[in-house]
C-alpha cells in the first residue's frame, strides 16, 4: 500500500515539473520576445513630454563674504552695475529654454533686464546672466524674480534678495603699537637699490626692542645706518590686512629722520604693486626730519597679495659714498630712522 502511494506521489510530482517547465517554456517563448518588441518599438524620434525649465542656483557672484546678497554703493550718483548669474537646466536640452527674464521688486523702481546665456555646462544645463545699475535708488531690500520659459510655453520662476546700501565708512589703523611680529612685520637695514626689484629687502626682521621704538610718534627711533658703499639705509615693513574687500583707501604716512653728509637727506616712500610686480613711489621728502605720505584709491586689489599682506618700503635718498680725503678714505654713510609708520584703511561695512 505505501509502495502504491509513493508511486503515486511521484507520478504528481513529475506532473507538476512537467506543468512548471511548460509555464517557464510558455514565458521564455511568448512574452520575452514581447517585452524586447516594447523595448525596440520606441522610435529614436518619440516625442517626450515638455518639462519647464528648472533653476538650480541664482547668485550675484562678485557679493561680499557676509551672510546673504548685499549690493553696496558708497557713490549713490554714479551706477553700481551687479551682474546676476542663473543657472538653469531643461530636461529637453538646454536650447529648450527661449528666455530668461528679470524684474526687480523693491523701495525702488529698478528696471527690468534680460539674462543671456554665458556659457553651457551640459547637454540640457547652462548658465545665463544678466546686468543691471544700482544708483541713487532708495536703500533696502530688493527681491529679484527670475523667469524661464521654454519654446514649448512653459516656464517657472525663482528669486534671490539682496540689501542695498550706500554702505558705512569703516577705518582701521595699522601700526606696531601692537602684533609686532605677528601680522606686521619690520625689517632693516639697507638696499642698494632705489628701489629693489624684489619686495624681500632687506630682510632682517626688526627685534622686539627694535619694534618697541616704532610703536608709537614720539620722537624715539630705531635708526639705521649703511655699512656698503652704494646702499641706501632702508626700512621695510609688511601689514597683513583683514579687510581684503570693499576697501575704499589704503592711507600710508611715515615719520622719521633721513641724513646723508654730502649727499641728500631724507627719504622716499614705495609701495609694493603685486600686479605689475614692481615699487611704486608715493611720497618723497629731503628734509633731515621728514614725514612722508601716500594714498592709494584705484586699484586697490593691486597692492595687496594673495595672502592679504600689504608692501612698504622707507629708503634714504642717498647711497653710502667714499670720501677721499689726502690722508685716508672716509665712509660717507646713509642714515634711516623710523620714529613711527601706520596704514589706515579706509572700507565699506554694510549699514
Ligand atoms: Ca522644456
Ligand atoms: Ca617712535
Amino acid at each position: 500500500m505505501r509502495k502504491k502511494m509513493n508511486k503515486m506521489n511521484k507520478k504528481i510530482d513529475s506532473r507538476r515539473y512537467f506543468a512548471i517547465m511548460a509555464a517557464v517554456l510558455i514565458i521564455a517563448v511568448v512574452i520575452a520576445p514581447t517585452l524586447t518588441a516594447i523595448e525596440t518599438e520606441i522610435p529614436a524620434n518619440a516625442s517626450v513630454p515638455n518639462i519647464a525649465p528648472s533653476f538650480i542656483s541664482l547668485s550675484i557672484p562678485d557679493d561680499s563674504a557676509d551672510p546673504g546678497y548685499q549690493v553696496i554703493n558708497p557713490d549713490p550718483e554714479r551706477n553700481r552695475t551687479v551682474r546676476l548669474e542663473v543657472v538653469l537646466c531643461d530636461m529637453n536640452g538646454h536650447d529648450d529654454i527661449s528666455n530668461v527674464n528679470a524684474n526687480i521688486t523693491g523701495p525702488s523702481h529698478v528696471d527690468p533686464f534680460t539674462l543671456k546665456l554665458n556659457r553651457t555646462l551640459n547637454v540640457s544645463t547652462a548658465v545665463y546672466e544678466g546686468y543691471f545699475n544700482m544708483s541713487h535708488h532708495k536703500q533696502g531690500e530688493y527681491t529679484i524674480t527670475v523667469r524661464a520659459c521654454d519654446k514649448g510655453g512653459m516656464s517657472s520662476q525663482a528669486e534671490l534678495n539682496f540689501t542695498y546700501s550706500y554702505g558705512e565708512v569703516e577705518v582701521v589703523r595699522y601700526d606696531f603699537s601692537d602684533g609686532a611680529g605677528e601680522d606686521k612685520w619690520a625689517y632693516r637695514y639697507q638696499c642698494a637699490e632705489f628701489p629693489p626689484n624684489t619686495n624681500d629687502v632687506p630682510s632682517i626682521e626688526f627685534t622686539p626692542r627694535q619694534y618697541s621704538f616704532i610703536k608709537s610718534r614720539n620722537y624715539i627711533m630705531y635708526v639705521s645706518v649703511t655699512d656698503k658703499t652704494g646702499y641706501h639705509a632702508a626700512h621695510r615693513f609688511v601689514f597683513n590686512i583683514r579687510q581684503p574687500e570693499n576697501i575704499l583707501m589704503m592711507n600710508i604716512s611715515w615719520w622719521g629722520f633721513g641724513f646723508k653728509f654730502l649727499g641728500e637727506d631724507g627719504a622716499t616712500l614705495f609701495i609694493w604693486n603685486c600686479t605689475a610686480g614692481r615699487y611704486e613711489r608715493i611720497d618723497r621728502d629731503n628734509s633731515i626730519f621728514a614725514m612722508l605720505k601716500g594714498s592709494i584709491s584705484d586699484d586697490i586689489s593691486n597692492y595687496i597679495d594673495e595672502c592679504g599682506n600689504i608692501t612698504i618700503l622707507v629708503e634714504q635718498n642717498s647711497p653710502q659714498t667714499t670720501a677721499t680725503s689726502f690722508w685716508r678714505s672716509i665712509q660717507l654713510h646713509s642714515f634711516l630712522g623710523t620714529d613711527y609708520i601706520c596704514l589706515d584703511v579706509h572700507y565699506l561695512s554694510p549699514c
